[in-house]
């Protein structure tokens, strides 16, 4: 089995960019653990504080942030850190070449339920045009020169892309080492499978609505085939998923908070998700254009979620340009 560090100068990847992710498998094997640990090392349950999205952290969520956080801020070459569990953000090296958004435990919902759970990580290019601060971050997704996210599930997988294809490397516990177990990932273009959560169902717009139903139709239906749904409420073990056998991933608009009709964050869930997704030939929209060209504005904002194998995707965004008067399309 390939090894971790070979892999990637094989693949010619710049030696600050291996140096940024030989720190996040190091952090990768550390969270591993303390989640194999779990109760046993009293870390499941929830703190008493809320995070700048208003969510109350869970135990492991502050752990995974500030593992993170200080084990990438030792590296020379990161310039400074976006986290979900931060208001602002953390500076790091003055001359460190890249900044990395992360969301340190995707799915924190299934900690205490010891489903899958994961960590997520977009790194760009620290600008040398003078911009400083959070500034430095605004920049759209196709800008990204590495993006993955680690899968704790019943085996810690490290998925991730530099622009070469998508690497996914697998730890072996007995060794400490991530080995390479699968490269050049392709989404089928063609798939039978969805993944939304269905409960928010009357809060959507009548044209995603009405693409449910048709799928839900299945053979019945304008779909003329049967389609499965799947939703694990953790968007790394969905798009993991999605990655090896197809499918469609989404968390689309929803009408209960005007101000706030999204849930995935575009810096460290929409951006380093739709970059592997392109990588293996899929696709990546938040419904009103590609993730990736979205011109940020700020480092917590969030996106709407479609993506996938590619003709599925496309078929959804036909559904979404129907007036609401259509419902069913001709597909
Ligand atoms: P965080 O856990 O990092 O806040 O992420 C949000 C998330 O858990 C996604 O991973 C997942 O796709 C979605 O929210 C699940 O939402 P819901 O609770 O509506 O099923």
């Amino acid at each position: 089995m390939q090894r971790f560090i070979p892999t990637l100068r094989r693949d010619h990847v710049e030696e600050g960019l291996i140096s940024v992710i030989n720190t996040l498998q190091i952090c990768a094997k550390e969270i591993s653990h303390r989640l194999h640990q779990g109760e046993l090392a009293g870390v499941l349950g929830s703190t008493l504080d809320e995070n700048i999205q208003g969510e109350t952290q869970k135990k492991l969520d502050v752990l995974a942030n500030q593992l993170l956080k200080d084990i990438l801020l030792e590296n020379k070459f990161v310039r400074a850190v976006a986290s979900e569990e931060e208001e602002g953000i953390v500076e790091g090296f003055a001359d460190g070449k890249y900044l990395i958004a992360f969301d340190p435990l995707d799915g924190s919902s299934n900690i205490d339920i010891n489903s899958m759970v994961g960590t997520i990580f977009s790194v760009l290019r620290a600008p040398q045009d003078g911009r400083t601060g959070t500034d430095m971050f605004l920049q759209p997704g196709r800008d990204q020169v590495m993006a993955g996210y680690v899968l704790y599930g019943p085996s810690t997988m490290l998925v991730f892309t530099t622009g070469k294809g998508v690497r996914v490397f697998t730890l072996d516990h007995m060794v400490g080492e991530f080995l390479l177990t699968d490269e050049d990932l392709e989404i089928p273009t063609e798939t039978c499978e969805f993944a939304i959560n269905m409960s928010n169902y009357r809060h959507w717009q009548p044209q995603m609505r009405a693409y449910i139903d048709d799928l839900l139709a299945g053979d019945t239906g304008p779909r003329c085939k049967n389609f499965n749904m799947r939703w694990i409420a953790a968007m790394v073990a969905d798009v993991h998923r999605v990655l090896c056998r197809g499918g469609l991933f989404t968390y689309p608009w929803d009408s209960r908070k005007a101000n706030k009709p999204y849930k995935l964050r575009l810096m460290y869930e929409g951006n380093p998700m739709a970059m592997l997704v392109e990588q293996a030939g899929g696709r990546a929209h938040s419904g009103e254009q590609r993730i990736m060209d979205i011109e940020p504005t700020d480092i917590h904002q969030r996106v709407g979620v479609i993506l996938g194998s590619a003709n599925e995707v496309e078929t959804c965004l036909r559904y979404l340009q129907q007036d609401s008067q259509n419902g069913a399309t001709d597909v």
